[in-house]
């Protein structure tokens, strides 16, 4: 298996979230990324690679002009405002809600920090754009390797900050290019005719399912805790399923706060039957390991050896694939949770 690993991903370090009137230190960290890392050295299941550098125009299939343009130039009008800005994160305070425009664009910075936010959890900080977008270029470099008609079955790109929670000029839950996305684009680009994003994060793929919604050629399929009761609540209900010419192709299948392995493995298995019956030639998979039974966010029992038996239950499926990371909060055990979902593939390709 090859890994696009993200070396500038440590750039995007965000200091404080808002939790309950309260700025808190940042749940998605740094030391994620360095802590699978530390395990696929202990187990290489896979072939560490750095990636070249982003396709933008890629990114601008998925992504508005408008807001990446915001994005890169987000910190240097941040510390334009005012140089001992350069000590503080960037957080927005104001929304475009129900009946205001979100249409315009106003001069004002904290007014577009609010535009194109959708939460106070996901810091804009000094290195988020550098590190955002070279996190894309893994995800396209994953998906560059298996399409090769040479290239192996899976690939995985290893990056931080996540991306399934960002949509096409929104960030949010942590979340600032939606890499899953822009792989699901990148395979449609190489010549697969159906794409499906297969998201098994604990939280709802909002971003990724927004991008996609009236398309027919990319199937959003995602497991997660229920919006009623869990994060992002207003998106991720049973009854979204696609609209216009994208009828048909968003499935969601949430489950209740608290399910276990045996509950949630019967929602994977469900959902790659819908991804069998669609026809989909390339699966995309938003890993997401805060199913963990110990994530401090969130509300599944996984255990960590449930992540072999994920990882065989991908690889038996057959389809190319490309993993791309997501959340995961129990920062010392993510590294075996991830590496459990690796080496469940390499042994189940080699068997
Ligand atoms: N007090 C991903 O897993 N809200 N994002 C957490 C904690 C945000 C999760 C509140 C959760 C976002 C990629
Ligand atoms: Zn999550």
């Amino acid at each position: 298996m090859l890994i696009f690993h993200n070396p500038l991903h440590a750039r995007h370090a965000g200091r404080h979230e808002m939790f309950r009137g309260r700025l808190v230190p940042c749940h998605e960290s740094p030391a994620r990324l360095d802590y699978v890392l530390a395990e696929l050295a202990r187990r290489p299941v896979g072939e560490l690679r750095e990636p070249s550098d982003a396709d933008l125009d890629l990114v601008r299939r998925v992504h508005r002009p408008r807001y990446l343009d915001f994005l890169a130039g987000a910190w240097q009008e941040w510390i334009a405002l005012d140089p001992d800005n350069a000590a503080l994160d960037i957080l927005p305070s104001i929304w475009p809600v129900r009946g205001f425009r979100d249409d315009v664009l106003p001069v004002n910075f904290a007014a577009r920090v609010g535009l194109f936010s959708f939460d106070t959890g996901s810091p804009i900080t000094a290195g988020t754009w550098e590190a955002a977008r070279c996190g894309a270029a893994c995800a396209i470099d994953a998906v560059r390797a298996v399409a090769a008609s040479a290239g192996p079955r899976a690939a995985m790109a290893l990056t931080r900050p996540p991306g399934h929670h960002a949509g096409p000029d929104f960030f949010g839950g942590y979340c600032f290019l939606n890499n899953a996305a822009i792989a699901a684009e990148a395979w449609r680009v190489a010549g697969a005719a159906r794409v499906a994003v297969l998201d098994i994060d604990y939280h709802h793929g909002n971003g990724t399912q927004t991008i996609f919604y009236e398309r027919p050629d990319v199937l959003t399929v995602s497991i997660h805790g229920d919006p009623h009761t869990e994060y992002p609540f207003f998106l991720g209900y049973a009854n979204e399923h696609g609209a216009g010419a994208g009828e048909g192709c968003n499935l969601n299948l949430p489950l209740p706060a608290g399910s276990d392995f045996k509950a949630w493995r019967a929602a994977l298995a469900q959902g790659l039957h819908a991804i069998e019956r669609d026809g989909a030639e390339a699966l995309v998979v938003a890993l997401g390991v805060d199913t963990y039974e110990g994530d401090p966010i969130s509300r599944f029992t996984l255990k960590s050896d449930d992540y072999l038996e994920v990882g065989r239950m991908l690889a038996g499926f057959g389809l190319p694939m490309v993993l791309v990371l997501e959340g995961g909060y129990a920062v010392a055990e993510m590294g075996v949770n991830v590496v459990n979902v690796l080496d469940g593939i390499v042994s189940a390709s080699a068997a």
